[in-house]
């Protein structure tokens, strides 16, 4: 029996002997049924992540879906230069902060993202001289480093450094137009040493697949490697759609750059669609970094397709009430892992519901006869209970095709033969009712299911 990485951590990271004893004998029955992502990766030598907003951790759903499936986070935007040294020298961060402590109080490791990038940057980066920006660059590496020294797995230390298209060109930033292509061994030398057990990333999009922009970033580690550069991983961050499905080459490349002696990470997976095609697509993803021994770990771009980048793609593996989608039965079946995907009890099934509605299919001077329609949800169920008050002084004389009942005026109906019922199918119970000088409708108080 293997303990999960996710259990070790926790047990060292609590520091509560008690605690981690029972900690751990919880968590190694989980691994053993891997029914999650985090524990299936555990099982495979992999962490599985997600990226984590830290306004959203209040929202139970949120924070239950991310602390039971999860084994890494990475702040989405709560480490970026704009959240975390809006003006210089000042370094705010609460916001990184409540991720960092939601994750590591709960075992997860920590992606940090990102220190050097042209993106969410404050504007007085961009009014510096070449030698303070580079002075102002190091300290903001040597700030956020320092702060989480220790708590962080790995850095995205450059984030997308390199133009799109066919050029292979660095990307105009004020780092590459000021310090020049040296600006990126700079900050991983300066990286290395403001926390020396941090694992070091370069991590950038439409890499993902042999390409000029990918062959441009495999020749710089290629070049560091061989001068001794400090950088330890690469991350692909794998957002995918139909105008970029995931390639074809997609392990090969992978597989080329572990070659050069890094780690690779797939850093920001998303893929847009629904269904089994989506499944489909993550499945190749999950295939293939598992194919590659350094491949170490996957990322989600978030935990719910509501809060998405992209959330009009839906491209993640809970929707929006944090049902588990086929995509995740997919990644959950590609990882090893043997959950019950979408079977009964599963915690992302949806509940079991109904709706009733009532219609008068008879009517003559002295009575009526009523019709409740029974409609199941999206769930199937085994059972329905409606209520009906009949105003006074109305009564029942016959009822068919369920049971009634009483209490003073509402009448509750459960099934007679006519309980179980498929998603989205329907059943009906019929009454007669003297009017008793009254032909005023019944109510109907709606469904519960079970
Ligand atoms: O664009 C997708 C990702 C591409 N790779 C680098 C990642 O850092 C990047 O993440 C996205 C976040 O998912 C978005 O949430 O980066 C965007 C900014 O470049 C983030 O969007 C920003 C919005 O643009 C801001 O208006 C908003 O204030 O999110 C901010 C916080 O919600």
């Amino acid at each position: 029996m293997t303990m999960p990485l996710r259990c070790l951590a926790r047990t060292v990271g609590a520091g509560l002997v008690a605690v981690a004893a029972l900690t751990t004998a919880g968590h190694t029955a989980e691994a053993e049924a891997a029914d999650t992502l985090g524990s299936a990766a555990a099982g495979q030598g992999r962490y599985f992540g997600a990226a984590v907003a830290a306004n959203h951790l209040g929202e139970a759903d949120y924070a239950a879906t991310l602390d039971r499936e999860f084994t890494s986070a990475t702040p989405e935007n709560e480490m970026k230069w704009d959240a975390t040294e809006p003006s210089r020298g000042t370094f705010t961060f609460a916001a990184a902060d409540r991720v960092v402590a939601h994750a590591r109080s709960r075992g997860m490791d920590v992606r940090g993202h990102t220190l050097v990038w042209h993106s969410q940057l404050p504007s007085w980066v961009g009014t510096l001289g070449a030698a303070d920006l580079r002075t102002a660059m190091n300290g903001h590496i040597n700030g956020l480093m320092g702060h989480y020294k220790g708590e962080i797995h790995s850095w995205d230390v450059v984030n997308e450094a390199f133009q799109d298209g066919g050029s292979g060109a660095r990307r105009s930033s004020p780092f590459q137009d000021r310090l020049g292509d040296g600006f990126i061994e700079e900050a991983f030398r300066t990286a290395r040493a403001a926390d020396p057990a941090a694992k070091l990333c370069y991590n950038d999009y439409n890499t993902d697949g042999v390409n000029a922009k990918s062959n441009a970033v495999y020749a710089m580690v290629k070049d560091f490697r061989s001068r001794g550069v400090p950088i330890d991983c690469v991350g692909f961050q794998s957002h995918f759609n139909s105008a970029s499905p995931v390639p074809a080459d997609y392990r090969q490349n992978l597989q080329r750059f572990a070659d050069l002696g890094v780690d690779v990470q797939i850093t920001e997976l998303d893929i847009e669609g629904s269904g089994s095609a989506q499944a489909a697509s993550y499945t190749k993803v999950v295939d293939a970094c598992l194919a590659v021994d350094r491949c170490t770990g996957i990322t989600v771009w978030g935990v719910t397709d509501k809060y998405s980048w992209r959330s009009g793609g839906t491209p993640l593996l809970f929707d929006g009430d944090y049902r588990k989608k086929p995509a995740y039965d997919a990644v959950l079946t590609a990882l090893g892992g043997s959950g019950d995907p979408g079977g009964p009890g599963d915690p992302g099934d949806p509940a079991a519901s109904c709706t009733a509605a009532y219609t008068r299919t008879a009517d003559w001077s002295s009575g009526y006869n009523g019709q409740v329609t029974i409609t199941a949800g999206d769930a199937p169920i085994s059972s329905w209970t409606a209520t009906v008050t009949l105003p006074s002084p109305q009564s029942v004389s016959s009822l068919w095709n369920g049971t009634p009942t009483w209490t003073g005026t509402v009448m509750t109906v459960r099934p007679s033969w006519n309980g179980t019922l498929a998603a989205g199918a329907s059943t009906s119970f019929g009454f007669t009712v003297a009017k008793n000088g009254s032909g005023a409708a019944p109510t109907v108080g709606g469904c519960t299911a079970s």
